[in-house]
């Protein structure tokens, strides 16, 4: 049962192709004219600016990521297949709109899936690139300090909970969410350790959606740099009062990350 409700909150690649097939857009934004008024994407959200957040990453099964390095994004495990080489996946960076001409798209050369992920926990993976991407990358943060505040969350997936995926970038912010109240709209489906919650508890109305998985959640550090705190992982709908959005705990796996990342050669 549980298994089953979990199936229907995280949004699996799986997840992306059915809803590109109900709303038919075949397998990115990009086939979708938003007309001349774009919705918002993230729920709640609002433009970001090109060039704000250079490290976004928007993948092709409709997930979103981080450049790590130049060469390597962090996303989600819930947004790959499991490891190995692969060549089938399409990264388009360097955009607020996935359709500008000044897209720079690259292709997969490799994915490493977060060894023992089983669905619960451990949601991320690193993909990596074809050839280096001259933007700047984000840092990872490798202790809690910052798993508390206010986060800055981004994406190109719905708007609203069944909504389309989107042509512009779009961004919110969203306060820290405690373990123990987050376990209080979850319980056991969370898994404390490995996962941080965040959203406006009572009032809902701003959060990551389908197709924003493997994005980052991130915030400033003490010296005012960008620091990524968590992966964009799933939640009970979208923007929901009472139902935080859950995100894996990127200091949790900093280590197993930077690791990892060597392995594919940086
Ligand atoms: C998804 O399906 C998804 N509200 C991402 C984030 C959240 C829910 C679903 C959190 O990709």
């Amino acid at each position: 049962m549980r298994n089953h409700l979990k199936a229907l909150q995280r949004c699996a690649a799986v997840g992306a192709v059915a809803l590109a097939a109900v709303s038919l857009q075949p397998g990115t934004a990009q086939a979708q004219d938003p007309g001349p008024h774009p919705a918002p994407s993230v729920v709640g959200g609002t433009p970001a600016a090109q060039g704000e957040f250079p490290w976004m990453v928007r993948l092709s099964m409709g997930c979103g990521g981080a450049l790590y390095t130049p060469q390597i994004v962090l996303t989600a495990a819930h947004c790959v297949d499991g490891s190995g080489p692969n060549t089938s996946i399409t990264a388009t960076t360097g955009v607020v709109d996935l359709d500008s001409s000044q897209a720079v798209k690259v292709n997969s050369t490799q994915v490493l899936q977060a060894p023992g992920y089983n669905g619960k926990g451990k949601d991320w993976a690193l993909i990596k690139l074809a050839k280096p991407i001259d933007q700047p990358t984000l840092k990872i943060a490798d202790t809690t300090a910052y798993n508390d505040g206010t986060f800055t969350i981004a994406g190109w997936g719905a708007a609203a909970e069944g909504g389309g995926q989107q042509r512009y970038l779009l961004k919110a912010t969203v306060p820290f969410v405690d373990d123990q109240t987050c376990q209080g709209a979850y319980g056991d489906s969370l898994t404390p350790g490995e996962e941080i919650c965040a959203g406006f508890l009572d009032t809902g109305g701003v959060d990551t959606c389908q197709g924003d998985s493997g994005g980052p959640m991130f915030r400033k550090d003490d010296s005012g740099a960008w620091i990524q705190v968590g992966i964009v992982s799933w939640g009970q709908g979208c923007a929901r009062p009472g139902y935080p959005g859950v995100y894996t705990e990127v200091s949790t796996f900093a280590a197993d990350i930077r690791a990892a990342a060597a392995s594919l050669g940086g």
